[in-house]
């Protein structure tokens, strides 16, 4: 760890303790923790224990990870986020937001629970972050994945739901059953459209269960967008040792960066709290903000994750240490994701990115690449695709995202350039082996198969021999030359100039 002394810790102000439930969350992981509580408590504490205390959270899991749940009820749900701006300098708060924290996963107690806290009256928002593959979607078309098992299950045994839609589907039956007005339902995944996207899971999914009742809730369920900026590393050991040396010893503790942004859509038909009040920007239309943040930041954490891994880096600081890493970022920003924006008002893009450089470089988080590098069948279509599709669609192209395809396929291999290996965690990992078993040896051949996955690649990509004999060209240059020659090869292409 690159801490050797303890920072400079800021007081906490004054809690308050919240009771009552107004809000229900799925997906109580890290940075459910770090961002909406955050926001939340921030409402709490301004608010005292007034009109505040309509807006405690109950949060729960639906699949991993119990042991958390656990840990939180045993600290009656209370806990700190440690944010850090550098090594130097944490803020320390306390987090009390969260009133109740349930698990409510296939081989737990909670799902009643979970179920009957979502359907009382005075719970007015259900907000979720259960990971892009957690609504059981097609990456690529939004489409229901009806013959994953899971969903399966929900369309079979719909009263007691495995899945986050499933769950969703459950509450507003009983809802309306009962005559309980809808909950609104907030989306604080990173994917396009969020708001639309869950939509569509959970209508489609109550269409097999009941027409009438996936009409209803098309009519009466409101699903606003949301865009969602906080980096919020996986907790590791060394973190907790750090977080001990300042006096942070509870197991529930979560490490965050000094920044924080949050863009919602305006579509609260049950009342929201005052979030703007707490810097939660309000906006018509979250679209602008919620694509350049997938395209400029997480499509760059991609880049750096699968090129990075590949070169035997482990964290983002580390990347950020090479100056090739650097310009990498630099030009696929300038030259293939910013002219693919159409840029919130007032947004100036070289400020944005720089800063974007400045948090990547923030040593104090050690944000693992294998944790971003995690699921990118999910990913890729939002952070990459859709922007490289439009750019060849307007006669351009897209060399750098074809780098980045030939280092995520090259990273689905299982091993860096070196033969270090790797874990591959991805909804479609074994199609992945079955691939490069298949076409060992051959970068045109596996190059050809990947892009035919139509549930990641596009159609426009797919089909354009540029594009895939750029690919196949950087899969054999990063074999042969390894990670540094083939960015310098690619920046410096004469054609790109
Ligand atoms: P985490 O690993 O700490 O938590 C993942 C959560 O998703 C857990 O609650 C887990 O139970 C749930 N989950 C996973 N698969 C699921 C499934 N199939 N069905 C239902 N629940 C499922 O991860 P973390 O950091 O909380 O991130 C979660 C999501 O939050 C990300 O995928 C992303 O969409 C969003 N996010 C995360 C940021 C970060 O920096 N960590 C920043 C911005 C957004
Ligand atoms: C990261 C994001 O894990 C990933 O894929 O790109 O979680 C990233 O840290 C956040 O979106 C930052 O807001």
């Amino acid at each position: 760890m690159s801490t050797q002394r303890p920072p400079h810790v800021t007081p906490e102000p004054a809690l308050v303790t919240p009771s009552g439930i107004g809000i229900v969350h799925l997906g109580l992981g890290a940075f459910h923790r770090a961002h909406q509580a955050v926001y939340l408590q921030a409402c709490l504490n301004r608010l005292g224990g007034g009109h505040g205390d309509a807006w405690g959270i109950s949060s729960a899991n639906l699949r991993s990870n119990r042991a958390l749940v656990d840990q939180l009820r045993a600290s009656d749900c209370r806990y700190r986020v440690a944010e850090f701006r550098d090594s130097d300098h944490v803020t320390l708060r306390e987090i009390t937001a969260i009133r109740e924290a349930l698990y409510a996963g296939p081989d737990g107690d909670d799902r009643e629970t979970l179920l009957a806290r979502m359907s009382e009256a005075n719970v007015r928002i259900v907000t979720l972050t259960v990971t892009e593959k957690g609504y059981f979607l097609n990456p690529a078309s939004g489409e229901l994945l009806t013959d994953a098992e899971p969903v399966r299950h929900d369309i079979t045994a719909p009263h007691a739901p495995h899945t986050a839609p499933g769950m969703l589907v459950e509450a507003l039956a009983r809802r309306r059953e009962a005559g309980t007005p809808a909950f609104t339902v907030l989306c604080c995944d990173n994917m396009p459209e969020n708001g639309r996207r869950t939509r569509h899971a959970v209508v489609s999914l109550a269409r097999h269960r009941d027409p009438a009742l996936a009409e209803w809730i098309e009519a009466k369920v409101a699903f606003p967008s949301s865009m969602v900026d906080r980096i919020v590393p996986a907790m590791t050991d060394a973190d907790r040792e750090r977080l001990a040396q300042i006096g942070v010893d509870e197991p529930a503790a979560v490490v965050g960066e000094a920044f924080r942004q949050w863009v919602i859509e305006e579509n609260f038909p049950q009342g929201r709290p005052d979030w703007a009040a707490d810097g939660v920007e309000i906006v018509d239309d979250v679209t602008p903000f919620e694509t350049m943040k997938l395209r400029l930041l997480n499509g760059a954490h991609s880049l750096l994750a699968y090129v990075g891994t590949l070169a035997g880096l482990e964290t983002v600081d580390e990347t950020m240490a090479h100056p090739a890493f650097r310009t990498l970022l630099e030009r696929y920003w300038q030259r293939e994701a910013a002219p693919t924006l159409e840029l919130p008002a007032g947004t100036d893009v070289e400020a944005y990115t720089q800063r974007l450089l400045a948090r990547f470089r923030n040593d104090s988080l050690r944000h693992r690449l294998i944790q971003i590098a995690m699921d990118g069948s999910q990913k890729l279509p939002q952070r990459w695709l859709a922007g490289a599709e439009a750019r060849l669609a307007a006669g351009e192209e897209a060399p750098l995202t074809a780098f980045g395809v030939a280092a995520w396929i090259r990273f689905t291999q299982g091993t860096n350039l070196a033969g270090t290996p790797h874990t591959i965690s991805d909804p479609l990992s074994e199609t992945f082996a079955a691939l490069h078993n298949r076409h060992t040896d051959d970068p045109a051949a596996l190059t050809q198969a990947f892009l035919a996955l139509d549930e990641v690649f596009p159609a426009g990509l797919a089909r354009d021999a540029r594009f895939r004999e750029r690919v196949t060209f950087c899969l054999e240059h990063l074999e042969q030359h390894g990670v540094a020659t083939t960015i310098d090869a690619i920046v410096h292409d004469p054609r790109e100039s």
